[in-house]
């Protein structure tokens, strides 16, 4: 007998977006240049050739300073939200989305940050997109910052490594805050806050040539520092501003195994999963915990923190802990001798357990259960899964029809994995699987690693008629929603 999951009546099932992944319309109505804006299309990434922190150069900003080109750079194009949202909020509600993640690009709001008044153009615009999304009976859950800085940040003010940059970003926060009280009342502060190392430009707009090898850790650190005190900062004017509104801490979820039960490997699984947990540490309890201070000492990284900034991070955490999962990974002290996988702009020794995408990412819902329980027990606040899904190629067959059923059966293992940690107490408060209308990859810049339940008709150049068609799992998430989770068939 197949078993029945119960998820609570209030469960909010919906999808995730990103604007600077998305709305396209790059230089529009006042809109700033961010740094996304400097992302080139590059075919997937394979382990053998990654490049670490995704290795953007000074030179590559210069060129894409001069540039009005919007194939090369396919995050300027995206899949046209811009001018298509209206249509796009219209599927999700015909999908029965109870919430919807966006984020809203501070260059729309402060072109290049430091502007005295907001934007008019950019401030309506996300409020006629609220205001539709309340119209289909969704909540909107906004990102503030979603790998979208000003690049004038970035190369006037060492991105944030200057702690000017809290004031700015506490600026942008405190206007959309004031203008959208009453239409969003779910908030991210900053996504994949634990990234910072992996890709500190589209992250922290630090760009490596610009420093002393030997001083980056120390400047990343620094500027993650800044975004946690401005992450507490936004949480206590986001209470004063708009009561009763939730604030949420975003983490990438990167579950990593021993290779096998060599306490050596349990030991250095341990640890890296401790570093991975420790971003959401510093939201959820409101201090460092002691190995990232030892290390510091040890390393001698000097981070400018005063008594005034933790007494910040102490006095305002997080409402709920957010997360995105796509893969686990495996560590091992023989990592060089092993197989390699990717991961999600990262690198890891392959598990013989598990499938991967064409991406080369793992494939493990069993992970994802694990992940909530583990964190339920850490955090002991409700979690919200902000984005789970698999990037694949999808055919339009000679009839209009999109088959993707691999997509129907990932989601369906990973929605009983949440109904499996739900049955073992976890609290989780939601479920927005990530580009539920196909948008622009992160890490290449291609449309054609999709992630949608609705296709978008145009290709990896930024070609094409970008008209919307439902795919098949389109039509059994509207079933799954529709019955609360029970119907998974
Ligand atoms: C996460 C980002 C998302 C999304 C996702 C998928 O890191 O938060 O923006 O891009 O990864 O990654 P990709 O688009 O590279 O396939």
């Amino acid at each position: 007998m197949e078993k029945k999951y119960i998820f609570p009546k209030d469960f909010l099932w919906g999808g995730a977006l990103a604007a600077n992944q998305c709305e396209g319309a790059w230089d529009e109505d006042g809109k700033g240049m961010s740094v996304a804006d400097c992302s080139t299309y590059k075919p997937k990434v394979d382990p053998k050739d990654y490049k670490g922190q995704h290795g953007i150069t000074s030179e590559d900003i210069e060129n894409a300073m001069n540039s009005d080109d919007i194939y090369l750079y396919g995050k300027r194009h995206g899949n046209d939200f811009y001018h298509r949202y209206k249509e796009d909020i219209g599927l999700c509600g015909e999908m029965g989305f109870k919430v919807l993640r966006v984020s809203i690009q501070w260059t729309r709001i402060y072109p290049n940050g430091i502007e005295e008044n907001p934007n008019e153009a950019g401030l309506a615009f996300y409020e006629d997109m609220f205001a539709e999304m309340r119209k289909q009976g969704i909540e909107p859950l906004v990102t503030l910052h979603h790998y979208e800085m000003p690049l004038f940040l970035s190369n006037e003010f060492d991105g944030w490594y200057k702690k000017e940059v809290i004031d700015l970003f506490i600026k942008f926060c405190k206007t959309v805050f004031t203008r959208y009280k009453g239409l969003v009342k779910y908030w991210l502060t900053f996504n994949e806050i634990d990234s910072v190392f992996r890709h500190p430009f589209t992250t922290i707009g630090i760009v490596n040539d610009r420093y002393p090898e030997d001083k980056l850790e120390e400047i990343i650190y620094q500027s993650v520092h800044n975004q946690f005190v401005a992450s507490s900062l936004a949480t206590k004017y986001l209470r004063e501003i708009i009561p009763g509104a939730q604030m949420g801490c975003m983490l990438t979820r990167t579950l990593t195994y021993p290779e096998n039960c060599n306490p050596k490997n349990m030991m250095l699984a341990l640890k890296v999963n401790r570093e991975n947990f420790f971003y959401a540490d510093v939201q959820t309890f409101g201090e460092y915990p002691q190995h990232i201070l030892n290390y510091w000492k040890k390393n001698n990284i000097q981070i400018e923190m005063s008594e005034e900034e933790k007494e910040i991070l102490k006095n305002y955490t997080v409402d709920f802990v957010s997360f995105s999962y796509y893969m686990t990974m495996v560590a091992s002290i023989d990592a060089g001798k092993r197989e390699k996988v990717s991961g999600n702009l990262t690198a890891g020794v392959k598990n013989p357990y598990l499938d991967t995408t064409e991406w080369n990412w793992q494939i493990d819902p069993m992970g994802l259960q694990y992940s909530l329980i583990e964190m339920y027990d850490r955090y002991r606040k409700p979690l919200f899964i902000v984005e789970n899904g698999i990037g694949n190629r999808d055919t339009v067959e000679t009839d209009g029809s999109i088959i993707d059923d691999y997509r129907i059966d990932y989601f369906r293992d990973h929605i009983k994995a949440i109904g499996d940690a739900i049955d073992e107490g976890v609290e989780v408060m939601g479920y927005t699987p990530w580009g539920c209308i196909d948008l622009v990859s992160m890490s290449t810049c291609q449309m054609s690693k999709r992630y949608g339940f609705v296709y978008v008709d145009v290709d990896d150049e930024g070609h094409g008629s970008y008209e919307r068609r439902k795919k098949k799992s389109f039509h059994w998430y509207q079933q799954v929603i529709a019955t609360n989770g029970v119907d998974l068939d």
